[in-house]
């Protein structure tokens, strides 16, 4: 098992539906610690920079649209393989697909709108915490 750190998102959506602190608890209960968190409401610049990779997709400029309608809650998630467990408490990116219990079963209404972000790598993580989080901003828990 390995100690990792992953970068979450709870997008628009699940912030203007008042879904944060449910979200919060589906993580602190599957043993993931929060050691960074911020609300922030992206500009049209930093949207476009995070989701990059997807930047010839078709369905980019909605995505764009969409993260910044209204603000987000950041933060990173410690834990024993914090990335592949994020993953699953997420749930399939249709929320139509995934599975009943997650957050997107739970809290997502469409592709489009499905609440939360969570990092697909260790390598993405480390980007993503560095693209919102200075180190000062990080508090590793000491007990
Ligand atoms: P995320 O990055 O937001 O955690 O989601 P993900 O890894 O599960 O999905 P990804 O492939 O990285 O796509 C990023 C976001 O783009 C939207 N999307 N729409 N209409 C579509 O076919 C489509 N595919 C992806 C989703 O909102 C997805 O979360
Ligand atoms: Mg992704």
């Amino acid at each position: 098992m390995a100690l990792e750190r992953t970068f979450s998102i709870i997008k628009p959506d699940a912030v203007a539906k008042n879904h944060i602190g449910a979200i919060y608890n589906r993580f602190e209960s599957a043993g993931l610690k929060i050691v960074a968190s911020k609300m922030v409401h992206l500009s049209q610049e930093k949207a476009e920079g995070f989701y990059a990779e997807h930047s010839e997709r078709p369905f980019f400029g909605a995505l764009v649209s969409f993260m910044t309608s209204g603000p987000v809650m950041v933060q990173v998630l410690e834990g024993e393989n914090a990335v592949l467990k994020n993953r699953e408490i997420m749930g399939a990116t249709n929320p139509a697909e995934a599975l009943a219990g997650t957050l997107r079963a739970d809290y997502a209404d469409s592709i489009d709108e499905n609440a939360v972000h969570g990092s697909d790598a260790v390598e993405s993580a480390a980007r993503e915490i560095a693209y919102f989080f200075s180190d000062e901003e990080i508090c590793p828990r000491t007990r």
